[in-house]
């Protein structure tokens, strides 16, 4: 698959795609990422590529004309774009299900906004899906574009050392509950800090359940909605729900 990125920032990418999980994903041509940095795209002799909003109001606004130049390079460059994502805080929120359509797919164009915001004529033309990651303001659509490659590049077959994501929070509609490694007893000056026994007597069974539980606590404790949404789907057994109701909640 292939992403190819339009921003106005190329250097924030370097970094994160040539390391971990995701440079492996990268490395091994599962996936490719082009980037095209916008102030080439730009002409004149300041290659502008932002101007005033008409009709007023602060900040600048990205202009249609380097957008489309670089769009039709990115064009004679791959042949059709099978999507092009904007993102955008007025987008839908990315989520887990979202990620898992965009990692089977043949990729993307990423359009990354900064300043106020891109002329709306553009993104009516050429704008199929609008991505945001929630409910907080960030700078522009680097770091979000960024976050969506890592998260489709970790489901690429074989870039993750063990499969983790049949188990992944979110992959089955509930958080995960907590993990521990060595040493089995944590001494320290302050105190000691055992393991939760259960992990240490090897009955699978056992510690099944009881990361079930760990799992169904934490969930109903931080994120109810994820409960009622894995209830009305009908991802609870009977034994789930007789543990949710022992809970003082
Ligand atoms: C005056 C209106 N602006 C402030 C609320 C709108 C605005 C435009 C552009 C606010 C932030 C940005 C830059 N943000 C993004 O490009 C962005 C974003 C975000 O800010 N939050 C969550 N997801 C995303 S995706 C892109």
């Amino acid at each position: 698959m292939r992403f190819d990125i339009i921003t106005l920032f190329p250097e924030l990418f370097g970094p994160h795609l040539g390391s971990g999980v995701t440079r492996r994903a990268f490395e091994s041509g599962q996936v490719d990422v082009r980037l095209w940095p916008l102030r080439d795209y730009a002409e004149g002799p300041y290659r502008r590529v932002d101007d005033r909003p008409f009709g007023g109001g602060p900040g600048m606004v990205m202009l249609a004309e380097p957008l489309q130049r670089a769009l039709e390079a990115v064009r004679s460059d791959r042949g059709a774009v099978p999507a092009v994502v904007h993102f955008t805080p007025t987008g839908r929120v990315l989520t887990q299900a979202l990620v898992r359509e965009l990692a089977g797919g043949p990729g993307a164009l990423l359009l990354c906004g900064r300043y106020e915001g891109i002329d709306q004529r553009f993104l009516d033309r050429h704008v199929t899906l609008e991505l945001s990651l929630g409910d907080y303001v960030l700078s522009g659509g680097e770091l979000p574009a960024l976050v969506l490659l890592d998260a489709v590049a970790r489901l690429q077959p074989g870039v993750l050392q063990a499969p983790s994501h049949e188990q992944d929070s979110f992959s089955d509609g509930l958080l995960e509950g907590p993990t521990y490694s060595r040493p089995e007893c944590w001494v320290t000056p302050e105190g000691s800090w055992p393991v939760p026994p259960v992990l240490l007597g090897g009955h699978h069974a056992r510690i099944d359940a009881w990361r079930r539980e760990q799992s169904l606590a934490l969930t109903a404790s931080r994120r109810p909605d994820l409960i009622a949404a894995a209830r009305a789907a009908g991802r609870l057994s009977e034994a789930d729900e007789r543990f949710l109701a022992s809970l003082a909640l």
